[in-house]
């Protein structure tokens, strides 16, 4: 049975989503944040290495990154669904917005999420408020910039087509799900 390690509140949606499109079945193997530090529990260092979630085990396999685990199960378990067909423009697509929300939309939308913490977060009084103007420094001058530019291209390839790939739901809309709820917080 195919085993997913889903950490609460995080891109593991994605592959739980995925997961029911497909019709997999699967078991579900939960794990809360830590309160404190919101960073996952050690249990999942005995699933991966890297002690991050999405992560499945598949039989042998285990298999960590959620653009891989997407390849993965649309390949294995899709029978050619949720996937444009190979070498049609809509194909490209696919795999450029599957490799663009971990490459290239997820690192600013991480720094935004640390820097605001940051700018907000607890400290001792005499540090806030150069903790405060080295933050707005590096959002305003650096991520917000970026961001703007990632969420403009991302609204105007969305007038072009229905979905990220084309005219049908694919994989890769599930996978930009995370990076377009991000950026609606951000
Ligand atoms: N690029 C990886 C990122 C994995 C990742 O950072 N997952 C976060 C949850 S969204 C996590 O496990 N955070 C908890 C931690 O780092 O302790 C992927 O797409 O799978």
């Amino acid at each position: 049975m195919l085993t997913l390690h889903h950490l609460e509140n995080s891109r593991s949606h994605r592959i739980l989503w995925l997961l029911e499109e497909l019709g997999v079945p699967y078991e579900i193997k939960r794990y809360a944040r830590d309160a404190k530090t919101s960073l996952a529990p050690p249990e999942l260092l005995r699933v991966h290495p890297l002690g991050k979630s999405p992560v499945i085990t598949d039989g042998d396999l285990t298999i960590a990154e959620s653009g891989a685990i997407v390849e993965y199960l649309v390949d294995r378990y899709g029978k050619g669904a949720l996937i444009p067909p190979p070498g049609s423009p809509e194909r490209l697509r696919y795999t450029y917005w599957l490799h663009f929300a971990e490459g290239t939309a997820m690192p600013p939308l991480l720094m935004k999420l640390v820097f605001n913490r940051i700018e907000n977060g607890p400290m001792p009084f005499f540090a806030k408020p150069i903790a405060r103007g080295i933050a707005r420094k590096v959002k305003g001058g650096f991520i917000d910039p970026n961001l703007d530019r990632i969420v403009a291209y991302m609204e105007s390839e969305l007038e072009r087509h229905a979905w990220f790939a084309g005219d049908a739901f694919t994989a890769a809309d599930i996978q930009m799900s995370f990076p377009v709820a991000a950026a609606i917080i951000a």
